[in-house]
């Protein structure tokens, strides 16, 4: 897709600022302080009502036509919420996952028809600077949450699969969190079946003391096949892939680690230095029972699925660590790879589901 296709016309922008009046935003309490210890915690955000299957989406969803997509029912399609609970006024974090849980904070999963479709988890704040999106001119999911590429940065993101990331045990690295910055999320959220679902989306933390002696700082590295867009491109059949926008790295250190995140349909993502290969990111399918649909945990038995029966979803994304060295110039891409011959793509009201190719990494600093 070129650049000028992916911009929001004027009108969308009207229509997201007329939005955003109505943006969630949290009163939240103060978050944990100053920690003096290693630890970690769970927060919990929401709840979140997901409309029915065959009811109309919530979220920014009234944008879609005006971003060129079909509004799609039963989503809550990428609220931003503002302002939301930090895990730490002034830590490192070295370590997070996301979940999806019910009032009573058992599993909220494909077994029971509901998705965490994605999340994506920024920072505003002093020195804050989204190294792929912050000379774009115009950034989505920044703006959707009040900020630009140049003032906040994508920090984390989970598709379904719930992927963990972590700093290995062996390397004192962290992502700094100042008393001053502000966390922002977009949630999208999927439900399958007929009746609404509450939700609340949970962030798993773990956080290192700022006096962490020799502790240093990472930059988050966000990488894409619609960079500063939806992050969303059309599904095709059979095997293809889609690359990204090749990325000039403005970033000089250690490439700690990154992961993948593909929809159903995918094989791997692969990302790449200069032409070589430095990771591949695999999509390893039900291996947990909770990613099978159409066992009958949802409200009207046949799984909600337009194509009915069983189907396997993304349930792990393998993760790379210790990558070598990433050096400022260096060129970085992403290549995901889709194969539905090998694994069923999403269908959602009888059409198939945009797919995504999205890394995430961090680059020591
Ligand atoms: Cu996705």
């Amino acid at each position: 897709m070129s650049k000028s296709k992916r911009r929001l016309p004027f009108v969308g922008l009207m229509a997201l600022t007329v939005l955003m009046g109505g943006m969630v935003s949290c009163s939240k309490p103060p978050g944990t302080n100053n920690p003096t210890q290693p630890g970690e915690v769970t927060l919990r955000y929401g709840p979140f009502n997901i409309p029915g299957m065959n009811q109309p989406s919530t979220g920014l969803a009234s944008l879609m036509p005006l971003l060129g997509m079909t509004p799609e029912t039963g989503m809550v399609w990428n609220q931003p919420v503002t302002n939301v609970q930090k895990p730490c006024n002034a830590c490192y974090i070295t370590g997070m996952q996301a979940g999806l849980e019910y009032a009573d904070r058992s599993n909220a999963n494909i077994n029971t028809g509901v998705w965490l479709h994605h999340m994506v988890l920024m920072s505003q704040g002093a020195g804050k600077s989204d190294p792929t999106c912050a000379t774009n001119g115009f950034s989505l999911p920044h703006f959707a949450v009040g900020a630009s590429g140049a003032t906040a940065e994508r920090i984390f993101a989970s598709g379904n699969e719930r992927t963990a990331l972590e700093v290995p045990a062996n390397l004192n690295y962290g992502y700094p969190v100042a008393a001053a910055d502000r966390f922002h999320l977009l949630v999208d959220l999927m439900n399958e079946n007929e009746a609404p679902k509450q939700v609340y989306m949970t962030i798993k933390y773990k956080f290192k003391p700022t006096a962490t002696p020799g502790i240093r700082p990472v930059k988050p590295l966000w990488l894409d096949i619609n960079q500063c867009g939806t992050s969303e491109v059309k599904a095709k059949t059979g095997k293809y892939n889609y690359k990204s926008v090749p990325w000039r790295s403005t970033l000089n250190g250690p490439f700690i680690g990154v992961g993948g995140h593909l929809h159903d349909g995918g094989t791997n993502l692969t990302v790449d230095v200069n032409g070589q290969v430095v990771c591949n990111s695999e999509a390893k399918y039900a291996t947990k029972p909770e990613y099978i649909s159409g066992g009958g945990g949802m409200d009207h038995g046949d799984g909600g699925m337009d194509h009915g029966g069983m189907m396997e979803h993304i349930s792990e994304h393998t993760v790379c660590y210790n990558i070598g060295q990433l050096k400022t110039g260096d060129v970085v891409g992403i290549t995901a790879n889709y194969d539905d011959t090998q694994h069923a793509q999403m269908v959602h009201n009888g059409k198939l589901h945009n797919v995504m190719g999205i890394a995430i990494g961090y680059v020591g600093q």
